[in-house]
């Protein structure tokens, strides 16, 4: 039988293709996606669409109870960058939110949850290559904190309540489709828009901090292949690493010039940097790739040439 899903936070990056690629598998009917706002977007008017308040508990209860949810992707969130200028209520939209469906799924109203935590778990104390699944977790940003909190109420729930969560430690992601929402990983999409617009682009990074990172198709695969896995596959209940790709700016410039070859890239480092440099430059996915046989499609060469043919069709 057909999962009845409700995706709370459909309007963001991952929200918006998620939303389209459940409906396509499941059916229209069978996918509510939901956001804080009724955006004017394709999500919007593509299927059944509710206003909901992510920090509302009874909100979501109703919802669940009116549409006979079975499952929730929980992915609003507030990012690193803005969750940095904004500290206080990051950690409340981040906990309490999950909070919320942890505790639909322990008073079995709901069977299954998709939250995303992120590589921003990890800190400067961290190993910084090849970063391993259980290694230092001492995050410094906001968003890296509420993450890993997220991750050990994640494992809790699990434990105490058998509550069947299942998440992924997403790496920066880059679609053509969707803007980024306020991530320190968010030039890697900027750059391509600004590469075709002006042939030019002001990093906000330096130019050799290296960061994982994943083309959307892959990230969204992913998603739905860890929540399609049969339980026993699913071995760790906090959240699984999950690796493609590791670049540069310089890396990701030189890609582009292939492409556009009068594109030129300049450097002006901000707050951003530091959170960047606090965070791994890869990450060993082993676990992921041998518990529920995650494979990744996309690398630099292929994600870039499937990026500015899409935004060029634009
Ligand atoms: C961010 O940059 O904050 C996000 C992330 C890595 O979780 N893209």
């Amino acid at each position: 039988m057909n999962p009845k899903i409700l995706i709370i936070g459909a309007c963001g990056q991952i929200g918006t293709e998620l939303t389209h690629k459940l409906r396509a598998i499941y059916g229209t009917e069978n996918v509510i996606a939901s956001d804080i706002r009724k955006m004017n977007t394709d999500v919007v008017h593509s299927g059944p669409f509710e206003v909901v308040n992510a920090l509302d508990f009874n909100q979501i209860e109703h919802l669940v109870e009116v549409h006979q949810i079975t499952d929730v992707y929980l992915m609003a969130a507030l990012l690193s960058a803005t969750a940095e200028k904004n500290p206080a209520f990051a950690w409340d939209l981040n906990m309490n939110s999950l909070f919320h469906v942890l505790n639909l799924a322990k008073a079995k109203k709901i069977k299954k949850i998709f939250w995303p935590s992120s590589i921003a778990v990890f800190g400067p104390t961290t190993p910084k290559e090849n970063t391993p699944q259980y290694t230092i977790m001492e995050p410094s940003t906001v968003y890296g904190i509420s993450k890993q909190a997220g991750e050990r109420w994640c494992e809790y729930y699990h434990h105490i309540f058998g509550v069947d969560v299942r998440s992924i430690r997403y790496p920066g992601l880059i679609s053509w489709s969707t803007p980024p929402g306020g991530g320190t990983t968010d030039y890697a999409v900027d750059i391509y828009h600004k590469a075709l617009e002006q042939s030019k682009y002001e990093c906000f990074l330096s130019a050799e901090t290296k960061m994982p990172m994943m083309y959307m198709d892959d990230a969204i695969r992913a998603t739905i292949q860890i929540m399609q896995a049969d339980a026993e596959k699913i071995k760790i209940h906090s959240s699984y690493n999950l690796a493609a790709m590791s670049f540069t700016p310089t890396q990701i410039a030189t890609e582009i010039k292939k492409h556009i070859p009068d594109f030129e890239i300049t450097y002006q480092p901000d707050f951003r940097q530091q959170i960047a440099d606090s965070w791994p430059a890869s990450i060993d996915d082993t676990s992921a790739r041998e518990d529920w046989g995650w494979k990744h499609e996309f690398d630099l060469g292929s994600m870039t040439q499937d990026m500015l043919l899409h935004l060029r069709e634009q």
